[in-house]
């Protein structure tokens, strides 16, 4: 695509964003829009949100479970990026106003202390990180259903991002095995998710790795500071209006998220 194609159409997703609205997948306009296109098409929208003054505070890798695959009928282990507008807290109701058609998911997340930059072993991606949580992430697709979107169209739109919600229990990843925890997500009391963290990439600290090989592939570093998101272990439930959502994950914390009662879009 065109620099000017790929700025068109960050715009557009932006807007669909901003105004809270579904939009036709972009690959039926640009039907040769390759992985690359869509990482800078991403790039050019988070260019947008920081100029409007939001700071980027992570990334978030997406589709590194089975489930998660089957679900969204693609393949392959894909990036976002998060900022600071993105991230909610257990403490206030969370709002549906600013969603189109929001999905939560059980994920785990990492907290970065040192820049990881170039190749790096496993060890030394271990030494980066500072901490690990139970994390739920907040999807909203831009896409008319969230679905039948292509893996360029969900790159594009930075990979569903939306919001997450992390733990205060922060644990020391050398205290944990993290390959076999049971998680638990629970909707009112019952639970509706359930999986072993080993769904998440066999282990959720292979998905940081595999975030760690991709950046470096665009040359980028992973920043001292970030939050990363492992990718969820189970399928995305819709998230409705007055529930309280809450992810148990063994040897690790819980973490809730109430959801207002105010609105409710049709899901
Ligand atoms: C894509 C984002 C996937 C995950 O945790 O696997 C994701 C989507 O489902 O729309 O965030
Ligand atoms: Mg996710």
């Amino acid at each position: 695509m065109e620099k000017n194609e790929i700025l068109k159409t960050a715009k557009i997703l932006n807007e669909a964003t901003m105004e809270i609205r579904e939009i036709e997948r972009l690959t039926n306009t640009y039907p040769n829009m390759s992985l690359d296109d869509a990482y800078l098409i991403q790039d050019a929208g988070i260019a947008i949100r920081l100029a409007r003054g939001e700071r980027q505070v992570g990334f978030k890798m997406g589709l590194t479970s089975k489930a998660k695959r089957d679900q969204m009928n693609l393949n392959t282990p894909i990036y976002g990026v998060l900022t600071d507008a993105m991230q909610v807290n257990e403490e206030t109701a969370f709002s549906l106003k600013y969603s189109i058609h929001a999905k939560i998911e059980p994920e785990i997340a990492f907290l970065i202390s040192k820049e990881i930059k170039g190749p790096s072993s496993r060890d030394q991606i271990i030494e980066a990180c500072s901490g690990v949580c139970a994390a739920m992430e907040i999807l909203d697709s831009r896409f008319l259903n969230f679905k039948y979107f292509s893996l360029p169209d969900v790159v594009a739109d930075n990979c569903s991002s939306s919001y997450f919600v992390l733990s205060h229990t922060v644990k020391k990843i050398s205290d944990l095995e993290l390959d076999n925890l049971e998680m638990n997500m629970k909707v009112d009391g019952e639970t509706i998710q359930k999986a072993s963290s080993k769904e998440i990439s066999g282990n959720p600290l292979n998905s940081l790795i595999q975030l760690c090989e991709m950046l470096h592939t665009r040359g980028l570093a992973l920043p001292a500071g970030s939050i990363v998101l492992a990718g969820a272990a189970t399928q995305a439930v819709p998230l409705k209006a007055g529930t309280q959502i809450l992810l148990t994950v063994e040897n690790l914390g819980s973490v809730g998220l109430r959801v207002g009662m105010e609105y409710e879009r049709n899901l």
